[in-house]
């Protein structure tokens, strides 16, 4: 191993941190920034020290010039894109179908939505190693390469089959589910094999790792674990593979000066104009049938049915970002969050109040920001999640700490948030609409107390700790030992 001033950081993720997007009438490519949590959560990181960044282009089509698209917006971003191509079929199969079909829902313990199909399996593989193939091309020995995700398990495998042989480290983003889940999926063993060929693999909380080690030793018999600190160590093959978690965290001085920057003062203003008398509850998710979107809204239908003197006084926005359209089960989703939608206003709307405001689409970041400022009482209640960023974020624009969180038990969060946040299981309609109660009701100085915690732990425990973290235990190196860099051109695009 080298010392620290010459190691670079490579990411290797399903996608790059920018998307390709074909401007039809001016008939011209462009990349825009993507979103999503794995983006926001390394985005700053990398810009601050210079790396590599691989992944798909986010687009199946043939593009003119991508080669220099991409190597124009290094130059802007300070770190090197290198795009990975892949054809409509390996979306279908690879991304919508193993990962978003089969892992995605058993990882959440949501087995009854999974798909197994042995097509699926084998497409997966091979894009893995087109991932592993494209690391191998621009990797030098003592780089430190960071896989990231569910998506690809299977990169190390081959990367150490093609001769790649630098420092390899896994983070999964999502849970990893308990034996009973895990031993459902047919290629339950190829998918232990892939995860030990990396030297650290990284779960975001202390239920996930052992959810792992008990599968390893279950089904990998001569798998060896021994703790280490605050690691575990399984020996497999003859080599070492270390084991932790580390939840992730955010950018939190980022969120708090940017929600008290102009732009989100100014929504902030508006919205509070038109709702400055009542009480906002807000959720913001992905469409997905892991955050509980449905049951959250029978919650909030439960407090007014129950509540009666709330009515009036308390208002739900329903922020679902569009995701993975053309799965069915999405488009499913979605159909039965409007349904609800509708059946609550239509019971409960009087003359001047309408209970649940729903937004179908993205919010721009200010107004994101102003949201997350507007909002009394924030309902994250995923039916299971790896962490959520979104519970963070919302303590991070806190800024005037009078608002309370209320957090699903199963999402990864609570393991950090639950002392200060009012906890409940998502599928308990009751048990939420009384945390809602409980939070509506609560006193300045409760919600002030509690914040200020909540605070504390998401400015603290935040995105850099986490990266530092992870790399203390995978290189023995922090953040500052990775060089700056001004602009890095990799050899082959030098010519360019
Ligand atoms: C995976 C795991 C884990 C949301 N709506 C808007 C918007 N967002 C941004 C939020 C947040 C991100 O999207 C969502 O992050 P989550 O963590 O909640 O969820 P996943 O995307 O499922 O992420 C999850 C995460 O990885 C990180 O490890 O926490 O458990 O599933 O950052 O701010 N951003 C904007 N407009 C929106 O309307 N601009």
């Amino acid at each position: 191993m080298t010392d620290g001033s010459t190691k670079r950081l490579i990411v290797v993720s399903n996608r790059l941190p920018y998307v390709l997007e074909n401007n039809h009438d001016k008939n011209r490519w462009t990349l825009k920034p993507g979103s999503g949590g794995l983006v926001t959560a390394l985005l700053p990181v990398l810009r601050n020290r210079g790396g590599v960044w691989i992944g798909w282009t986010g687009t199946t089509e043939e593009v003119p010039g991508i080669t220099e698209i991409f190597h124009s917006a290094s130059r802007e971003a300070g770190y090197v894109l290198e795009p990975v191509s892949l054809s409509q079929e390996e979306v279908d199969l690879y991304y919508h179908g193993y990962s978003n079909e089969t892992i995605w829902p058993l990882f959440h313990d949501l087995q009854s939505q999974c798909e197994f199909e042995p097509d699926y399996w084998h497409a997966y593989v091979k894009v893995n190693r087109r991932f592993a193939e494209a690391l191998a091309a621009d990797c030098h020995p003592d780089d430190f390469v960071w896989v990231h995700d569910y998506q690809l398990m299977d990169v190390a495998q081959h990367a150490r089959e093609i001769s790649c042989l630098v420092d390899m480290a896994f983070f999964l983003h999502i849970p990893f589910p308990p034996p009973d889940i895990f031993l459902k999926l047919p290629e339950r063993l190829a998918v232990l094999n892939s995860l030990l060929a990396y030297d650290l693999i990284g779960f975001q909380t202390r239920r996930d790792r052992r959810n792992f080690i008990q599968c390893v030793r279950m089904l990998m018999k001569h798998a060896r674990v021994s703790a280490q600190g605050h690691l575990h160590v399984i020996r497999h093959e003859e080599r070492d593979v270390h084991v932790g978690n580390f939840p992730i965290g955010i950018d939190a001085a980022a969120f708090t000066t940017a929600a008290a920057g102009p732009e989100a003062e100014e929504r902030l203003r508006e919205i509070n104009s038109r709702y400055g008398n009542r009480q906002i509850v807000l959720g913001v998710d992905r469409l997905d049938y892991t955050k509980g979107i449905p049951q959250r809204l029978r919650a909030f239908a439960n407090l007014l049915e129950r509540y009666p003197e709330v009515r009036g006084r308390i208002n739900l926005f329903q922020v679902v970002v569009p995701s993975r359209e053309g799965i069915p089960r999405y488009d499913e989703l979605k159909v039965e969050i409007e349904r609800l939608v509708g059946h609550i206003n239509g019971l409960y709307s009087q003359l001047g109040w309408v209970p649940v405001h729903y937004f179908f689409h993205p919010l721009s970041q200010a107004e994101l920001l102003a949201f997350y400022r507007a909002a009394d009482i924030a309902l994250v209640t995923p039916l299971k999640d790896g962490m959520n960023l979104v519970a963070k974020e919302f303590c991070a624009c806190s800024i005037e700490e009078e608002s309370v969180l209320i957090l699903s038990q199963f999402a990864g969060a609570a393991a950090q948030l639950g002392q200060a946040a009012l906890v409940v299981n998502p599928y308990d309609v009751e048990q939420t609409a009384d945390a809602i109660y409980n939070a509506f009701q609560m006193t300045a100085g409760e919600r002030r107390y509690r914040m200020k915690r909540l605070r504390r732990n998401v400015r603290t425990q935040n995105i850099f700790w986490w990266v530092d973290s992870f790399m203390r235990a995978a290189i023995d190196k922090e953040l500052r030992d990775f060089p700056v860099m001004e602009e890095y051109i990799p050899e082959h695009h030098e010519n360019l």
